[in-house]
């Protein structure tokens, strides 16, 4: 034989031994390139939606606002209802400014009195000189908010101390009727808010028929459920209104804790870590005291500083912040409102701008694989995380920074379509790259979720280090950042 064709087939003999040893090993490759399975309850497309908006504006406006009322008891004479310069459009840029993408309006508070010309009663701005009558609130409300790519939603009071219906079969058209008019008529209603105040008459065969008209005319509406509509809910009540989630705030809870939730405030500020469904809460809070405008809280207004401790106790601990901006007589939001809301959100882009983590070489104990690689946690990219092996609950991830950094923010996310898995974690920095001093603020926590945020007084380090302790499954981490806070001085004058 001709030494050449030896040579080749030879050649041919190895790269048949070397395919089929890498055949053999395809499977091995392709379970460690697999994503993890997903853990207990997990969010449905209307959760992983709603998580993505991180803060929801709320709007309290109504005949409360010209009563200087927070709670009117649906006497009131709808001729009371003027505003002077209602402009939805000024509504929008101020959230359009303060970075904010969804609104909520009410449409009807507990004083029954409705803010569009319903069919239904005459209780309404039908009977108010605004406009001759003419005018539509809740029109003026989803325009400017189509025009300004903002997802509008609708408050829709259960509780109504105006309609004598109110508890009756009667009241369940009433309503149900009520909720086809704005969900038919007003283009895309992003999520309904079924407030629990007063509605305790309300049973869930109310709600049954409510969710039922709901899903029929807008199968993605969100729905922030409470008591008795507690089957429906998309979204729970965080157990308070001044704007903290519990630390640690799982997304699961039992519903039953939803259902009876004055036993169960402690249930709903914090989750139940083993609960069986995946409901995570919504923290809504005002920001001035109350929900209604009044003028002499106008001194109130919550400070920039206020407001990004709230962002970090809602948003920080895997919630969404509905943060309340009460418009005017006018029908205007008030400029100090605006100001700390624009603050607020410049604060936000400014601290989160740089991750103080990007360039730096990071290690792992039990990396899953290629696909799953450590550098994800860092790479700004929404499809990409880390995972270790199916075998590891736990991990530790160690970042080398090169260079001494300084940083007093901390943001970590989980992959929520993956289920909450991590059930402790710490965060630990070291100065010379040997030793390490624990977080006292980022040690011995339990919950991720969509996204945790600590602040804590700057430190500085060279290295730090992330130790997954506890999991129901493997780790799945979609993001882990330190940061610098960048508080601007106009923002701190604004704090005074
Ligand atoms: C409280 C309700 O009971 C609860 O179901 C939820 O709707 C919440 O309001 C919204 O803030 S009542 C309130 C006076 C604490």
């Amino acid at each position: 034989m001709d030494m050449r064709f030896q040579k080749t087939l030879s050649q041919i003999k190895n790269y048949y031994a070397i395919v089929s040893i890498i055949c053999s090993l395809t499977p091995i490759l392709a379970s460690a390139q697999q994503a993890p399975a997903p853990v207990g309850p997990v969010p449905n497309a209307r959760q992983i939606e709603w998580y993505h908006r991180e803060i929801i504006a709320f709007f309290h406006f109504g005949m409360n606002t010209f009563t200087n009322d927070n709670e009117g008891d649906g006497t009131a004479s709808p001729q009371l209802f003027n505003p002077t310069a209602l402009d939805c459009n000024q509504w929008t840029s101020v959230l359009k400014r303060a970075g904010i993408t969804t609104a909520i309006l009410v449409a009807k508070h507990a004083d029954g009195f409705c803010n569009w010309p319903t069919v239904h009663t005459n209780y309404s701005i039908k009977n108010s000189p605004w406009k001759d009558g003419k005018g539509d609130v809740v029109k003026e409300f989803t325009d400017a908010c189509k025009a300004s790519g903002i997802k509008a939603a609708i408050y829709l009071g259960p509780h109504d101390r105006h309609d004598s219906r109110y508890g009756t079969p009667d009241y369940a058209d009433y309503y149900a009727g009520q909720l086809s008019e704005l969900l038919r008529n007003y283009g895309p209603i992003w999520e309904i808010w079924w407030d629990g105040a007063g509605a305790d008459k309300l049973t869930t065969a109310f709600y049954t028929r409510w969710a039922d008209t709901v899903r029929k005319l807008q199968p993605n509406c969100v729905i922030f459920g409470t008591k008795n509509s507690y089957r429906f809910a998309d979204c729970r009540w965080v157990g308070n209104e001044s704007g903290i989630s519990g630390d640690p705030c799982w997304s699961t809870i039992e519903p039953s804790s939803i259902r009876d939730e004055s036993e169960h405030i402690s249930q709903l500020n914090h989750g139940e870590i083993n609960g069986s469904a995946y409901v995570p809460a919504e923290v809504d809070v005002s920001i001035r005291p109350s929900w209604f405008y009044h003028p002499e809280e106008d001194s109130r207004v919550k400070t920039v500083s206020q407001l990004w401790d709230l962002y970090f106790n809602s948003v920080g601990r895997n919630s969404v912040l509905l943060l309340n901006f009460p418009p005017d007589k006018r029908g205007l939001v008030p400029n100090i409102d605006a100001q700390r809301a624009d603050s607020l959100h410049r604060l936000i882009v400014g601290t989160f701008k740089t991750n103080l983590l990007n360039g730096s070489t990071i290690k792992s104990l039990h990396p899953r694989g290629p696909n799953f690689k450590p550098q994800n946690m860092v790479d700004e990219q929404e499809g990409t995380f880390y995972a270790t092996k199916d075998a590891n609950k736990t991990d530790t991830i160690t970042f080398d920074l090169h260079s001494k950094k300084t940083f007093d923010v901390i943001k970590i996310q989980e992959v929520i379509e993956l289920g909450h898995r991590t059930i402790g974690w710490s965060v630990d920095y070291s100065v010379d790259g040997k030793d390490w001093t624990a977080i006292p603020e980022a040690t011995g926590k339990q919950s991720i979720g969509y996204k945790w945020l600590v602040k804590f007084n700057p430190v500085m380090a060279s290295k730090i280090r992330l130790r997954i302790t506890s999991g129901k499954a493997c780790v799945a981490i979609h993001t882990f950042g330190v940061y610098k806070e960048q508080m601007s001085t106009s923002d701190i004058k604004l704090s005074l």
